[in-house]
């Protein structure tokens, strides 16, 4: 099946070997929230800043030894080796209250040691939601000088925390600020709060940190719930906030208008950020984040990465949380189903579209598109899984379903 496979595309002038050498070099940032519905590891509170995980299906990680368990299940199905991305409340701190404002590098130490042996690197994100100071729907953004400063502090020590992971595993951890702020209702004054989630941001980044170690970067939001109003943390104010201190900027796949999408934005800011950060997920009507698709558009966002080159300047993270179905079938899922769109993207016969584009045969170029479509993909990814040692296929699956009956219900 490859073989054959390795000729249709080579007819149109792609190396299915070459393609399979590039994917090998595409890291996806595999976030670790999908395992637990974003709980974290602080106590039992419930998970606030207009985000939420809807379903109970058995066997959620409890501690962080079984996420690791489970995520380390989960990439056994999983071809290749990608990151892992932690938030600032899943720090471990052997049963002592640490608050946010007091975090340290050292309650990361036993993901950092897990890590550097599944030899991955780590990627981070401070946490400024599910907590008592942010219960009224601001944090960096609030009028409430005292609750910034403590917000500003926690973003600062997760930069600290963030750098130190990049010096233990030797590669640059990406630290990406999320923040809920923003009304419900029609505000009075929507200045006011951005005025002042510059000036937060401002004191956070003050001090360089080496951009060797970590990256800072913000993301968007158009509305959350209990946000429908207003998010201090819009598209407009990262962009222009990103550009202006060059930082990386995250796009958010369900962070827009529903007939918006990021794979279109992707070429319009790398002429002007040196970076842009993805969190690819599926939005079903809203930023419902359900599990990533093989779809058209995560394999736009792909080929528009491909296109241009710059698959070091883009980082692809993953950012769904479905806890109605087997959360480790939804991280192998979702990202599979990202791997799948990056392979498919280094598969495009692109000479070949380009030529006809630059000939002005525009009808050859839909044609390549369109006939492209059809080619034999599956036995090529298949071989990739094969290479990787990772069942091909829905093999996986019988995999999964013994954790669930062995590991998983035994835990409720
Ligand atoms: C929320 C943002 C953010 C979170 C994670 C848990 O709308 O997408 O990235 O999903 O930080
Ligand atoms: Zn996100």
């Amino acid at each position: 099946m490859y073989e054959y496979a390795k000729e249709s595309y080579a007819r149109l002038g792609v190396d299915t070997e070459a393609a399979l050498e590039s994917l090998a070099q595409v890291p996806i940032s595999i976030h670790c929230w999908q395992g637990d519905d974003v709980g974290g590891f602080e106590g039992a509170g419930e998970l606030t800043g207009g985000i939420m995980a809807t379903g109970n299906f058995p066997g959620k990680a409890r501690t962080p030894d079984e996420l690791r368990a489970d995520f380390e299940k989960a990439t056994s199905l999983i071809p290749g080796r990608h990151r892992f991305a932690l938030h600032a409340s899943y720090r471990e701190t052997g049963g002592a209250k640490v608050d946010r404002d007091e975090v340290l590098p050292e309650h990361f130490t036993g993901w950092i040691d897990w890590a550097k042996d599944l030899g991955i690197a780590l990627d981070f994100n401070p946490t400024f939601f599910s907590h008592p100071k942010s219960d009224d729907g601001f944090t960096l953004a609030h009028r409430d000088k005292t609750i910034r400063d403590f917000w500003v502090e926690h973003g600062k020590r997760c930069r600290t925390i963030s750098a130190a992971m990049g010096k233990a595993l030797g590669k640059t951890s990406v630290d990406n600020f999320w923040i809920p702020d923003g009304w419900k209702d029609q505000p009075a004054d929507r200045l006011v709060h951005r005025e002042l989630l510059v000036e937060s941001l401002d004191r956070i980044f003050e001090d360089r940190v080496d951009p060797e170690l970590t990256l800072d970067s913000v993301e968007s939001k158009l509305f959350g719930l209990g946000s429908e109003m207003y998010v201090v943390g819009s598209h407009e104010f990262y962009l222009a906030y990103a550009i202006s201190r060059s930082l990386v900027l995250t796009m958010d796949s369900g962070h827009y208008h529903p007939t918006e999408v990021i794979s279109e934005k992707i070429s319009a800011l790398l002429p002007f950020l040196p970076y842009l950060m993805l969190h690819v997920s599926r939005p079903v009507r809203w930023d419902s984040d359900h599990v990533v698709l093989f779809d058209d558009e995560t394999r736009s966002i792909m080929r528009e990465i491909n296109r241009a080159d710059a698959w070091n300047r883009v980082f692809v993270g993953l950012d769904f949380f479905d806890a109605s179905i087997n959360r480790i079938a939804a991280w192998v899922i979702g990202t599979r189903n990202a791997a799948k769109s990056v392979l498919s993207a280094l598969l495009e016969p692109i000479e070949l579209v380009r030529k006809a584009e630059n000939e002005g045969r525009l009808a050859d170029r839909l044609a390549l598109q369109e006939e492209a479509k059809t080619l034999p993909f599956g036995a090529v990814w298949d071989e990739h899984c094969r290479r990787n040692d990772v069942p091909p296929g829905t093999d996986w699956m019988d995999v999964v379903a013994t954790y669930e009956r062995d590991v998983l219900v035994k835990r409720t």
